[in-house]
Formats: structure tokens, C-alpha cells, sequence
């Protein structure tokens, strides 16, 4: 079981993360790089030694960001790529086995609601696309929620109407023309790249996204039909479409090996391309968890997992979807599940 850290600006300290019961993973990054430089090495060894020392192990990168111009095919992609693989080469020689990565046009995870009130006193993540395709981005993102800095106007229109020629095709072609060039490196660097699932998975202001299904993760496995090309399976990202089958997407690619590392939440549809992050329980929200363990057993899963988004409850408050309490509760019942699955199996 691991967590997610924000390296040493989170205000929950590794000590903290420590407590959680079963919970001996970190998931972190360098945040302070520049999109597109390399990850020094030194710096990659000094975060891995900072949780070391807390008595945890550094087990996922997630992640290094792919510079806009390898996602709309730029001349200046293969410099950009050559140093990607650098900073993938940098984690094999310090033996951090796993790196999440995403695919997604100019936004990242994307909410129109970053504290909803819910009937508990919790307020949680939440993202309706009626209200997306509200916000006004001719200021640039200081209307999106959690993107209020990202962009200004200028570099934001500039970027849109980059994207303006990239179909979803020329975007999968592009994704193509990466995997071909970093997952070699990854291979022989003994890292195994796990791209997340764009989320929401369906295009957002106008903007392809590629990988939201099933079928897109087996496409993008068979580009470079590698071990070290796989994914991250994650439950709450791929739950917000109620027409991905999770345990069939977990037994797909999981059969063949491929799922380097799962993210478990839960949501709430709340109607089309609406919904609500869930407590973690399959009782709370539309995924079933027990089904989705159940499969990641079955297929032999045995890598890293995280309690991916909470809710904030007792109070907290901080990065929204990353407080403790509530990530701490998921760790926990996400493992009761798998010791009683571990054990109806007799392993
Ligand atoms: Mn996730």
C-alpha cells in the first residue's frame, strides 16, 4: 500500500504517512523541475533518501510531465524525449521501479468543484460538465478550479490553438511516435511506465484525450508490445464513464501483465459526464470495489497501490483530494478488502 507525497512542501509530513497502518510506499515527484529539463540525479536520490530515512521506500514517480510539444508532435520533441529518457534512466540506476505518467492535453485532472458540500459535512472533488463548459478561459485558467495560476491568457490561446490540427488520431500517432523512443530506454532501465487514464475520461474544452477506456489501453500496450509499456489502473478516473466494465479493463490488461500500478477511489455518477468523489467503500459510491481487488487478485497484481483522492473530513484542510484522514481510512479498508480476498483465495 502506498501514498502519495508532495515532497517537502506537503504539509503532511512523511512521519504522519508513516502511522497509516500496512502503508510502507510513497508515491512523489520532483515538483520544482521545469517541464521538459531532465530530473537530476541527485536531486531523484535526495527525495529517495528523505523517505528512506522515514523508514518508507520512494515506490512510484508520479509524475514527469510530457512537455506539451511531444503531446501536439513539435520539431522540438526529440530533444525533449532524449531528456524524458534521461530522467527515466535516472530512476532505474536509483531502483525506483514504477513511473505514472499521463497523456492529456494541456490540463491535467480536471474538477469544476474542489470542496461540494456533502450530506455528511465531508466536501469532496467533484466535476460536472455543464459547469466546465461555463467557465470562461479567455483570461486564462484563474476561473478553473485548482488551475488559477496555470496559464495567462495569452499562453493559454496560444496553446488552444496549437491544438487545433490534433485529432484524436494525430494524438495517438504522437503518443506512438513517444512510447516508441522512451519505452526502450524504461526496459533496459528496469522502470515500468504506467500511463494514468485522462480524467474525466472524455475531451474537456474542446481538447482530444485519448485514454479513457478499455480499448485505449490495450492500443497503447500493443504500440510497443513491452513488459515495461503499461499502465496505471484507475478505478475512480475509468468509473466516471458508467459504460467502462473496471473488473473486465483490470482482467484485459492485468491478464496480460500489464497494470504496473492501481489507484483505487470511488465515485458517484450523479448524471452524464457528472459526478462526485465517494468515500472508498463500494457501499458509497459506483464502484465495486470488492470486484475491482477481486480481478487485480486474480490477475496476479501484486504492485503498488494507492488510495488515490479523499474527501475532507474532521476538519482538514489542505490540497484538495490529498488531505490524510480520508486517504488514510481508504489505505485501510483497501487493505481489509485485499486480506479477505487474499485469503477466500488461499493466498
Ligand atoms: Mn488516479
Amino acid at each position: 500500500m502506498t501514498f502519495r507525497w508532495y515532497g517537502p512542501q506537503d504539509e503532511i509530513p512523511l512521519r504522519y504517512i508513516r502511522q497509516i497502518p500496512g502503508v510502507r510506499g510513497v508515491v512523489s515527484a520532483l515538483y520544482d523541475v521545469a517541464v521538459g529539463d531532465v530530473w537530476p540525479k541527485p536531486r531523484l536520490a535526495a527525495l529517495a533518501d528523505t523517505i528512506d530515512a522515514a523508514g518508507l521506500v520512494l515506490s512510484v514517480v508520479e509524475s514527469i510531465p510530457v512537455h506539451e510539444d511531444i503531446k501536439l508532435g513539435r520539431p522540438t520533441r526529440d530533444r525533449l524525449i532524449d531528456r524524458y529518457a534521461e530522467s527515466v534512466r535516472h530512476m532505474g540506476e536509483l531502483g525506483i521501479p514504477v513511473l505514472c505518467y499521463n497523456f492529456m492535453p494541456i490540463f491535467d485532472w480536471t474538477r469544476t468543484d474542489l470542496a461540494m458540500p456533502q450530506p455528511d459535512g465531508s466536501t469532496a472533488l467533484s466535476y460536472d460538465d455543464a459547469a466546465l463548459s461555463r467557465i470562461d478561459l479567455s483570461h486564462g485558467t484563474g476561473n478553473l478550479p485548482g488551475w488559477a495560476t496555470a496559464y495567462d491568457a495569452a499562453s493559454l490561446q496560444a496553446l488552444r490553438a496549437a491544438y487545433q490540427d490534433v485529432t484524436e488520431e494525430r494524438l495517438w500517432e504522437h503518443l506512438a511516435y513517444f512510447l516508441e523512443r522512451v519505452v526502450p530506454v524504461a526496459e533496459s532501465a528496469g522502470v515500468k511506465m504506467a500511463i494514468h487514464p485522462d480524467d474525466p475520461p472524455w475531451p474537456i474544452f474542446g481538447l482530444p484525450r485519448i485514454i479513457t477506456n478499455g480499448a485505449a489501453f490495450d492500443r497503447l500496450t500493443r504500440f510497443v508490445d513491452s513488459p515495461a509499456n503499461g499502465v496505471t489502473f484507475c478505478s475512480g478516473s475509468l468509473g466516471a464513464n458508467p459504460s467502462n466494465d473496471l473488473p473486465a479493463i483490470v482482467r484485459q490488461l492485468g491478464g496480460r501483465g500489464r497494470i504496473h500500478f492501481a489507484h483505487c477511489r470511488n465515485v458517484k455518477v450523479t448524471g452524464p459526464r457528472s459526478f462526485t468523489e465517494a468515500p472508498h467503500p463500494s457501499a458509497l459510491g459506483d464502484v465495486d470495489m470488492h470486484a475491482v481487488l477481486s480481478a487485480l487478485h486474480e490477475t496476479g497484481f501484486r504492485g503498488p497501490m494507492r488510495p488515490d483522492h479523499g474527501r475532507m473530513i474532521w476538519g482538514e484542510t489542505g490540497r484538495p483530494g490529498y488531505g490524510l484522514y480520508d486517504r488514510a481510512l481508504g489505505a485501510t479498508y483497501l487493505q481489509g478488502l485485499w486480506e479477505g480476498i487474499s485469503r477466500e483465495r488461499g493466498s
